[in-house]
Order: structure tokens, then sequence, then C-alpha cells
């Protein structure tokens, strides 16, 4: 079947334990301590961001996707036919699916997911959708620079679909690192659609990231317990608490983790000491005003040359040239 060969083509460049343990000591050493926020995505990780694309406070995920629908015809004009789809964090593929069925003549599709086992269902559902379509998954942090598998048939261009605001995960200096890597990915010719959630009513944003259900919440204390399960630490989990938390002055909500008590914490080893109230930085998502992200697509030699927003609880869609 289609999912069988997608699979066996599938480039496995998970991060291993080793990768893992180094990235969380370097972070934790700082101060203020941070954890990187791509490891939430483990399997039950990415169960649970999916369950908050469909909580009432969180406006993101159902404003892009309206937003995707609304203006497809329009971006397939500019796309035009046979084009190489790349997909950075493409996660569940719900909105590559509106992408693929409205692109003529797809050549290939490789997805760029951090989470073997969404990256793997993913696959399940879209050969179900698209039988003839060459997939080219690979399992990988996006932030690396990752040799890309080459399609069968030659691409007319690569386009570079990177949704969901996740750019708004990176600081402004790691977010044109990522741009000018995508900008070398899809080539002179290419052309990336990025998706950005923008500057609004903070009321409304923090609530985004504080749902009454307390998903969020179980999904940041997450990755504590996937790094006890996969690299040896002992976080108290019951110890540590939700913050998010919605900064002005850096247009950003900032999510941390936040010791309750005075507590030690072994990792791989070594030991934390963490005083009451301490918190460790886990996760940045930016709210971008046109000016902003227009700044940083310069910064890495790419212009905007389209844009397509949504109101009222504004979120753009940016198409991105050489
Ligand atoms: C993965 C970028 C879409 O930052 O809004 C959702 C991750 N974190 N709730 C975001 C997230 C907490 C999310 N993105």
């Amino acid at each position: 079947s289609g999912a069988e060969a997608a699979l066996a083509a599938l480039t496995d460049l998970t991060p291993d334990r080793a990768t893992i343990t180094a990235q969380v000591l370097a972070g934790l050493a700082q101060r203020p301590r941070t954890l990187p926020s791509k490891y939430f995505y483990d399997a039950r990780g990415s169960a649970l961001f999916e369950q908050i694309t469909r909580q009432p406070e969180y406006y993101l995920t159902r404003t892009e996707l309206a937003l995707l629908e609304r203006e497809l015809p329009a971006i397939a004009q500019q796309v035009g036919a046979q084009a190489r789809v790349v997909e950075y964090g493409s996660g569940s593929g719900r909105k590559t699916r509106l992408l693929l069925r409205a692109l003529p003549e797809v050549v290939a599709y490789t997805p760029i997911e951090i989470s073997r086992a969404a990256l793997v269902a993913s696959i399940h559902a879209l050969a179900g959708d698209f039988p003839a379509l060459e997939m080219l998954p690979v399992c990988a942090d996006f932030t690396d620079a990752v040799a890309l598998p080459q399609p069968q048939q030659p691409a007319r261009r690569t386009l570079l679909f990177f949704p969901g605001s996740t750019l708004g995960n990176f600081t402004d200096g790691e977010a044109v690192r990522l741009l000018r890597g995508m900008h070398r990915t899809m080539g002179a010719t290419g052309l990336a659609l990025v998706g950005i959630d923008l500057v609004k009513e903070p009321a409304r944003i923090e609530a985004a990231y504080n749902d009454a259900a307390g998903i969020t919440a179980a999904f940041t204390l997450n990755l504590l317990e996937r790094l006890n399960r996969e690299i040896g630490s002992d976080f108290a989990l019951d110890r540590f608490r939700h913050r998010a938390r919605y900064d002005p002055l850096h247009e950003r909500i900032r999510t941390e983790l936040v010791s309750e008590v005075a507590q030690r914490v072994q990792v791989a080893g070594q030991r934390f000491d963490f005083a009451a109230g301490e918190p460790i930085q886990v996760e940045y998502s930016h709210k971008y005003s046109d000016a902003r992200f227009a700044a940083l697509a310069a910064a890495a030699g790419l212009r905007v040359v389209a844009h397509w927003t949504a109101q009222p609880c504004s979120y753009g869609l940016r198409l991105l040239q050489w």
C-alpha cells in the first residue's frame, strides 16, 4: 500500500537519548533554567496537542484551517503545478490534507516531524486519501540540517509549508536561522507558506494557553514525565505547575514550569536544586505584527510576496520567496 511504501522510505533521524540528555542538561544549567519545547512531542504530547487544538480558547488552529480553506485557490494559483511539498512539524497532517487537495499535480510530499508516533499516524491517514502521491517522510528535529530525500519525478519548485505558528516557538535569532535554512531547502525557485499568529488582545492570547479544561497544563507537564521515562530524571510531577503569561514587551507567551517547593531533582546522574517558586522556561509563542514578521523574513533574505489575514482572532498566512 501507499502507507507501507512511505514507511519503508522513512528517514529516521529521531533525536536519540544521548542528544536529548545533552540538550536537557545544557538547558538546566542556564539561568533562568530552560527546557526545549520540541521535546513536548512524544506520542502522548502530540495527542495532547491535538486536544488543545479543539479547546474553545485555543483559536489558532481553527482560525488557520478556515483561512486555508478560504485562500487555498489563491495559494494554489501562486504555487502552480508539479510542486514538491516539504512540511516542517507536520503533526496530524490535517492542514496538509487541505493543501494537497488544492495543489495541482503534487510531485512528492516530505513531512518533517520530530514525533515518530504522529508522523506514522499521519502517513497512514494521508496514504488513504492520496494513494498515488509519493511520500518521503523524515522523522527529525527540523532545526537540524537535514538532507532531504529526492522525489522520483522532477519537481517544478519546492513549496515549504510551515503552518501552526510554530515559527513563534523560536526567538527572533533562532527564527532567522530557521528561515535561512528554509531558504536553502526551497532554493531559488521555491516558495514558503508560513502561518503566524498575530498580535491581539492579551487576555485572548493568555486564555488560549490556559484552557479551562487544563489540557495545556497537562501538555506542559508531560514534558517532565517524558524526560523521567526517557532520560532517567526524577521530576516530581505534583511539585511543578504550568504557568503561561503574556509578555507585552516581547509580544509573546512565556510558558514555564514553576517549582512549587524547594527541591532537588536528579537528571542523568546530575543534581539540580530548585528554589520554591523558581521557574523553568519551557516555551515561547510569539505573536507577530506585519512589520516584525517582514523584518525576520528580510533578515533571512526572503520577502513576503503575498499575505492573507483572518479576523477577528487575527492570524496570518504569508507566502515568502527569495
Ligand atoms: C505548536 C506552535 C502551534 O505555540 O501555540 C499550544 C504549541 N503550546 N499550546 C503554540 C502550544 C501550548 C503551539 N504550536
